[in-house]
Parts: structure tokens; sequence; C-alpha cells
């Protein structure tokens, strides 16, 4: 009781005597300054203004290096990038950049060498695109009779990309494209018509009648994409003139929400005809299925191709930004591949560090070492490959939140450990050494992975989202690991054995 009087009065006599040291020094300070002020005001004005230019220059300099410390970077967000137009240079760099780091580039690249070779050989491509057997295929069949198209009345009959050749009023060589239909059973396939369209300078959207959701998302994204959308209704033969005069109508309202251009002849009715089956009786009484070919009535579909090449305005230029993206999205997926492979080997090669450093250790169990150099280096080392370029005072905040969290989840990891040891066969009396040693594995492993996730999510690191990741998902990535990082250490224990 006596001591506890004694210290609160030994506060009071500080904080006494701190009350004193700051009035002394505001004295001081303001009899200076006013002192300092007496006299540039009666100096030369030079001086004054040049004195108070320099302190407020020293002020706004502290200001900024204060901002620097403690204001995050801002770093820009992939995502927003998406949508801005791409120019030849802009993807060619990222190209660069992306295979100095070992990114696979080719599939990005072919797309440029495609365009190339498209650019050199000057011909427009037309592409045919919509669900399956909306009949792409026999409307490229009745504008260019002699290719050999493959028609079906089976859903899917086209399963890859063809080019046939054809020719508009103008003279234009022209390229006519057959990609499969959508809505099929394999999305692969959905994916390769959507690039083809995206390669092509016009998109003909064919339908059979009113558009489904995922038509008119398609004419949407088209749309967005900058290509010039024409919608075929086909079939029309199967509708009578008022039920095609309000689908034609109900089209135009879907390329209108969608953003397309809404034109002369952008949205058309036709029939390419196609076969139909149909049983014939011949005069022996006996019956036979034979195909008819229906008549064809495309006259619009050729009037408005013409017509849209008539002037084909920045046509080139609206396709080469629509293959920009298309690379870029291929080489986004491709530096994904390669952060899901590299990040791997990060977070192996730290596991490894922490187990051989455990099993060296002459007391482990005392060293937990997160925060020292495997902890730092593996964040950093991950945060690079996440292009995120990361605060040391971040990498030491997250390290720090971290650690305290490793304390809780240490006899969980221990627990797990000990059990992955004993699956294996041999092994035997498990030594307390290789469990701890698993278990430090187990919980830099885990480090590795929530970094992962944050760093994919956000795009950098924010210490305490990534430290609650960490701390949220540590149970099921050690129950996830176990067998790895048992496996890991046996063998780094055999070796050094
Ligand atoms: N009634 C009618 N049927 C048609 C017309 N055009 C095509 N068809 C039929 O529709 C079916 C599908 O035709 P395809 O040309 O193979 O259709 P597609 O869009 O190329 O089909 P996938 O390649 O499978 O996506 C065939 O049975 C055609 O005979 C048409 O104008 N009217
Ligand atoms: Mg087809």
């Amino acid at each position: 009781m006596k001591l506890d009087r004694l210290i609160r009065i030994g506060v009071a006599a500080v904080i006494a005597l701190l009350f004193v040291i700051a009035i002394a020094a505001l004295l001081f300070v303001t009899e200076s300054a006013l002192n300092v002020w007496d006299r540039l005001v009666e100096g030369p004005k030079a001086l004054l203004y040049g004195y108070v230019t320099v302190m407020a220059g020293l002020a706004a300099g502290a200001a900024w290096l204060i901002w620097r410390l403690v204001v995050r970077r801002k770093i820009p967000d992939a995502r927003v990038s998406a949508e801005t137009p791409l120019s030849r240079k802009d993807i060619r760099d990222r190209l660069a950049e992306a295979e100095s780091a070992g990114v696979d580039v080719a599939s990005a690249q072919a797309e440029l060498q495609e365009l190339a070779a498209r650019q050199a050989a000057g011909t427009i491509h037309l592409c045919f695109f919509g669900e399956i057997s909306t009949g792409k295929s026999s409307l490229i069949k009745a504008l260019a009779p002699d290719a050999d198209v493959v028609v079906d009345v089976v859903g899917g009959s086209t399963t890859d990309v063809r080019h046939y050749r054809w020719r508009s009023e103008a003279g234009h060589q022209i390229m006519l494209t057959d990609v499969p239909g959508t809505g099929g059973l394999e999305q692969a396939l959905d994916d390769v018509a959507m690039q083809e369209a995206q390669r092509a300078h016009v998109v003909l959207f064919v339908c059979d009648g009113d558009l489904a959701r995922q038509e008119a998302e398609a004419v949407a994204e088209l749309s967005r994409l900058g290509k010039p959308v024409v919608i075929v209704l086909n079939k029309s033969d199967r509708f009578d003139l008022d039920e095609q005069a309000a689908l034609l109508q109900r089209l135009l309202e879907h390329l209108d929400q969608a953003g397309g251009e809404i034109e002369r002849d952008r949205v058309v009715a036709v029939s390419a005809g196609g076969e139909s089956e149909v049983v014939q009786r011949s005069s022996d009484g006996t019956e036979a299925t034979v195909g008819r070919q229906r008549p064809a009535d495309i006259g619009v579909l050729v009037v408005a191709i013409n017509r849209l090449l008539e002037d084909p305005g920045d046509i080139d230029a609206r396709r080469d930004r629509a293959v920009f993206r298309l690379a870029a999205d291929k080489l986004a997926e491709a530096e994904n591949e390669y952060r899901t492979q590299r990040s791997e080997q990060i977070i192996r090669s730290a596991t490894r560090k922490a187990v051989v450093g455990s099993l060296a250790a002459v007391s482990p169990g005392t060293d937990i070492l997160i925060q020292g150099y495997v902890g730092t280096t593996m964040t950093q080392e991950m945060c690079k490959l996440y292009d995120a370029a990361p605060r040391d005072l971040d990498v030491e905040e997250f390290l720090n939140l971290s650690q305290s969290r490793v304390g809780r989840a240490l006899p969980l990891s221990l627990a797990v450990a000990g059990n992955g040891l004993k699956a294996f066969p041999g092994v035997g009396t498990v030594a307390g050494g290789l469990v701890h040693a698993v278990a430090y594995g187990l919980i830099f492993d885990a480090l590795g992975r929530s970094l992962v996730q944050t760093l994919s999510k956000h795009g950098r690191l924010v210490p305490e989202e990534a430290a609650r990741e960490f701390e949220e998902g540590i149970s099921e990535h050690i129950e996830a690991g176990v067998r790895r990082v048992a496996r890991m250490a046996l063998d780094e224990k055999a070796d050094a054995d």
C-alpha cells in the first residue's frame, strides 16, 4: 500500500516537472520567435521574405516526408485499366516485360502475329456468331454456294473455325468466318467462338427468334469491344409478316440496350434455307425420307453487308483494338498461371527453410521465425510476384501481426504435425524435434497461402487484412499441407542423417 502511494507521488512529481519544462520551452520558443520576427520586420524586406520562404519550404519538406512515410502509396489498380483502350505499343511493352519475368507469352504473341498476317492480306473478316443451330453455316453456304460448308440438324455441327472467301459488290476481299455455336455443352467452344468474333471486323449475330439472356449479354459484350454488330434473324420462313415485324422491333431494342450502333440495316430478317426432310411417296406406294433444299432469301443481308462496307470508316482500327484487348486478356491469363506456379515455389522454398532451420536448432520451440529472414524474404518475393510494391513498414507490420497469431495456432499445428508424421509407415516413434520442424513448416506454408489469397484479391499488401486472412485460414491450410510438409521434413532429416 505504501509503495503504491509512493509511486503515485513520484508520477505526480514527474508530471509537474514535465509541465514546468513544457511551459518554459513554450516561453523560450515564443520569445525567440518574437525576437526574430521583430528583427526581421525592422530589417530589409528582402530578408523577411527570404526567411519566410525558407521556413515555408522546410515545413513543406517535412510534411512531404511524413506523408511518404506514413501514408500508403496508391498502387494503380489493374482492374481499372481493363477498360482503357490499348495501343500496339502498350501491348508490346507489356509482353516484353512479362516475357523477361519468365511468363509464357506465346498465346498472346500468336494473336499479334495473326493480326499482322490479316493486316498484310488486307481482307475484311465477317464472323457469323450465335447460338447453336441458328443457321450460321447455312447462311454462309447461301452466300458462298461453292464453299464446302457443314450443315446439320443436330446442334453443334461446327466445332472449329473456318474461313470462306467471298467478294462484296465494291470488290472487297472478304472472309466469311464460321464458328462453333454458343450455348452448347462445351464452354471451351463458346470461348473459341467469342475469341474469333473478337478478331473479326464485323460480327453477324445470327438468331432464330427473340434473344435469350445469354444472347443479349453476348451482343452487349461485342458492342463493348467496339465490334460493329448486325443482328440477323434467320429462319424467318417460320414467321408471318406481323411476327417478323414484332421480332425485328424487339431485336432493335436489344441492340439499343446493348449500346450497339443503331443504323440502317443493323437488324435484318432472312432465310438461309437449309435442308428440310420430306417424306416422298413413289408411284409404287413406298415412302422414303429425302432432304429438300428450302429456298433461300438472304437479299437483305447481302445489301446490309455491302452498305456497311461502302464506308468502312475506322473498321481496321477498331478491329486492331479488339485484338489488342484479346492479346492482353491472354497475357493476363498466362500471368495468372505463372503466378500460381511461382508462388507455389516461393512457399515451398520458405517452408523448407523453416523446416531445415528448425531441425538444426539446438532447442526447437524457442524460435518462431516468422519475423526473421525467411518470413521477410517470402513476403517480399510474393509481393513482387503480384506487382505489389509494399513499404518495408507494411511487411514488418504484417509479420508482427501474424506472429501474434502464431502463438494461438502453434498447439494445433503441433498436434496436426504429430498425427501427420504417424501416418508415414516406418517412422516409428516420432521425435519432438521432427514434430516441431513440421509444425513450423506448416505455419510458413499457411502464411504463404494466405499471402497469395490477399495479394490476388487486393493486388497489394494490406497488413491487417493479410494477417486476418492468415488467422482465418490457418487451420484449413495446416490440415491441407500436413502430408506434403511431413514428407519434406522426413526427406530433409534423412539427408541430414
Ligand atoms: N426453317 C429453316 N431452317 C433453317 C434455316 N437455315 C438453317 N436451317 C436449319 O437449321 C439447322 C441448323 O443449321 P446450321 O447451319 O447447321 O446451324 P449452325 O448455326 O451452323 O449450327 P452449329 O454449327 O451447330 O452451331 C439445319 O437443320 C438447317 O437446315 C432457315 O432459314 N429456315
Ligand atoms: Mg455451323
